[in-house]
């Protein structure tokens, strides 16, 4: 039985304000400021916590080891006397938005039958471009079952941000759907993080049909006004397309194709006349969890910075009085991971997948993240000033709060697992 399964990158102890993806405008603007990585973490928790209560079912990915010693090793820097920025780049927590981890096509999409999961190497930031290893670890070791194949990154320089630049669009999850690959080839003074060969690539070794797949780009506005991946300002699920108006570079070609192949597909678009550019983006009304609930009606997790809104909540409400798809609004706080450009959608992986072929390490219920709590408010940092991240003590502590969490779970084997 093929459902959709969240998995929720649980927020690292590391987590900081360094400031360092250029083009995020939340991540740009917090720079220098405290953060809490406790109840940032704990956040995350609620957020899975409100998912399970939907009825969603729910799993993990875990906080890498950071600061990442590997990579520093590859600069030939240690921790102790690397320059400060580097410090920043090896500590930060960014394996939290695991939207970024991988891309995914689920087995009723590929033409071997298997859900096939391709890590993202974030080539352009390097804060993420040393992620790819233990991401890759993570996944081998949840998606070990024959039921999946697992791939390495695309090769440099060819940017790919995983899932956040990937949409899909099936009547069910488990019938063969449509997969979007949303690529950027401008971005006004900022970069394009997601390159149109990489997508490319991975819908060759994902062995989709090309003739239910798309390549999109993304348009120079959006990444220009902060839209760094497609998932600022678009989201998909079902049978339903959420996105503004300005999402897309030539959006009439695209939602022609995208109607020829599926033409029960309910495209909603949000007018830029009713909410700007400016106010999705600093909302993170689209960086919310389309998903269908259990009764078969769509719902849309969104961050409390949507409420907050007033043009975005008021074209919710009249969107939800109305008649459209979207019938449900479940709001969560997750301001912590909001402050560094990630939200509620940023903060999961999507896996269509038999629950029963996943490591069961990886998937959760409220008694699981229980015991999670519990590690997180004994280990993890209350608050970092990301002035003061060259402190050994620091460093020690946030070694030692990933280590409490991995024997918890029993994942013991990500300790020291990587090359
Ligand atoms: O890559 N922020 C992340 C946010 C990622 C959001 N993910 C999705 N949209 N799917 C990024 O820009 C900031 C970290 C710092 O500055 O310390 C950061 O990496």
């Amino acid at each position: 039985m093929l459902v959709e399964i969240n998995f929720d990158g649980i927020v690292g102890p590391s987590h900081n304000y360094a400031g360092l993806s250029p083009g995020n405008l939340a991540a740009t603007r917090n720079r220098g400021q405290v953060s809490h990585p406790r109840a940032a973490a704990l956040q995350g928790l609620a957020k899975m916590r409100a998912n399970l209560a939907l009825g969603l079912p729910q799993g993990i990915l875990l906080p890498h080891a950071r600061p990442d010693h590997r990579w520093l090793a590859q600069l030939s820097l240690r921790y102790e006397q690397a320059p400060p920025h580097s410090q920043a780049q090896a500590l930060s927590a960014s394996p939290m938005w695991a939207a970024n981890a991988a891309t995914v096509s689920p087995g009723p999409d590929t033409a071997d039958g298997r859900c096939h999961l391709s890590v993202a190497n974030l080539v352009t930031m390097p804060h993420r471009s040393h992620e790819w290893p233990e991401t890759l670890a993570q996944l081998r070791l949840a998606f070990a079952d024959p039921a999946f194949a697992v791939h390495g990154p695309v090769p440099a320089p060819f940017g790919d941000e995983g899932a956040a630049n990937h949409m899909r669009l099936a009547g069910t999850h488990d019938a063969p759907g449509v997969e979007i690959f949303v690529y950027g080839i401008a971005g006004g003074p900022f970069p394009a993080r997601q390159h149109p060969d990489a997508s490319a690539a991975i819908a060759r070794r994902h062995l989709l049909d090309p003739a239910r797949t798309l390549f999109v780009q993304q348009s120079e506005a959006a990444i220009a006004a902060g839209a760094f991946h497609n998932d600022v300002v678009a989201v998909a699920n079902g049978r339903v397309l959420f996105a503004h108006e300005h999402a897309f570079a030539d959006k009439e070609r695209f939602y022609d194709r995208l109607r020829a192949i599926m033409p029960e597909v309910e495209i909603v678009e949000v007018p830029a006349e009713q909410v700007s550019l400016a106010d999705a983006i600093a909302s993170y009304l689209f960086n919310a969890q389309l998903v269908s609930l259990p009764g078969g009606e769509t719902g849309l997790v969104l961050p409390g910075e949507a409420r907050d809104t007033p043009a975005v909540w008021n074209w919710l409400q009249a969107h939800v009085a109305g008649n459209g798809p979207i019938r449900r609004l479940e709001v969560v706080d997750v301001r912590e991971s909001m402050a560094n450009g990630g939200g509620p959608a940023c903060l999961r992986l999507r896996v269509v997948a038999d629950p029963a072929t996943i490591d069961p390490r990886f998937l959760v219920d409220h008694a699981k993240l229980d015991r999670i709590a519990a590690v997180i408010e004994a280990q993890w940092p209350d608050a970092i000033d990301p002035a003061a991240i060259a402190d050994p003590a620091l460093i020690a502590r946030v070694e030692t709060a990933r280590h409490a969490l991995l024997e918890t779970l029993g994942i013991v084997e990500l300790i020291d697992s990587l090359p």
